[in-house]
């Protein structure tokens, strides 16, 4: 089968994940140059991503809408990426829907925030992006970062900021259970859909298939 993605391909056509691209830090403590303020910085996501909407939870549950701002972006992905419509206006056959613009930046696609943040990307754009209004930059396109940014940095301007979603009790099982989500599920999906050959599709089906077995096992017995 032809690569979707042919920078992401193994020769055995394995899909292989792209590196994120932007990692910077938003701290509290000033010890980056990205201070954890309300208003500043605005997330970009995609309801049909489940990093993505690992983020819009995150940002729900810590009580940070009113401090970032956020944009969902059109579900529908061309080969121009990500794009921003009418969020009322709803796909059908017979319609195109006309591209609008982001209310932060005026962008009618989310490649023009990797261009903006870097002439050179040549990668995949991919949600989420925490975009800095300041710099006029990403700040992070990293699900995982966001999240714990979003845990701990923000918490003098969360309105939950005692909700702690990275319990250090529980660190390690959850670092594990989330490798495991990342790696079987969120990717494992990935690695099924992507792969360009029988074999590796083969084994990457069945690995995200145990791995949902062993999630039904683990609901049947406990909450999470
Ligand atoms: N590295 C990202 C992964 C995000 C990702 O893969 N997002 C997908 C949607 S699920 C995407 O935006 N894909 C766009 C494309 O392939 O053009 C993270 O961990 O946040």
């Amino acid at each position: 089968m032809k690569a979707q993605f042919p920078t992401e391909q193994s020769d055995s056509g394995e899909f292989q994940r792209q590196e994120d691209a932007f990692r910077e830090w938003i701290s509290a403590d000033g010890s980056t140059s990205y201070p954890a303020v309300a208003g500043r910085y605005h997330l970009y996501v995609s309801l049909a991503c489940p990093w993505a909407s690992r983020t819009v939870i995150f940002r729900k549950l810590k009580g940070l809408k009113d401090a970032i701002g956020m944009t969902i972006v059109d579900p529908i992905r061309d080969d121009k990426g990500w794009a921003f419509r009418d969020p009322d206006k709803k796909w059908d056959d017979a319609e195109v829907i006309p591209l609008s613009t982001d209310p932060v930046n005026g962008f009618h696609f989310l490649s023009q925030a990797y261009a903006a943040t870097d002439p050179n990307f040549d990668g995949r754009v991919t949600v989420p992006v925490l975009w800095d209004k300041e710099t006029k930059k990403i700040v992070n396109n990293c699900e995982d970062d966001i999240c714990r940014m979003f845990n701990d940095a923000f918490n003098a301007v969360a309105q939950n900021k005692d909700v702690d979603l990275f319990p250090k009790d529980i660190e390690d099982e959850h670092r594990n259970l989330s490798d495991f989500l990342y790696d079987n599920v969120n990717n494992g999906v990935y690695n099924a859909g992507f792969a360009t050959r029988q074999r590796p599709y083969e084994i990457s089906c069945r690995i995200l298939f145990e791995a949902l077995d062993q999630l039904e096992a683990r609901l049947s017995a406990s909450l999470y």
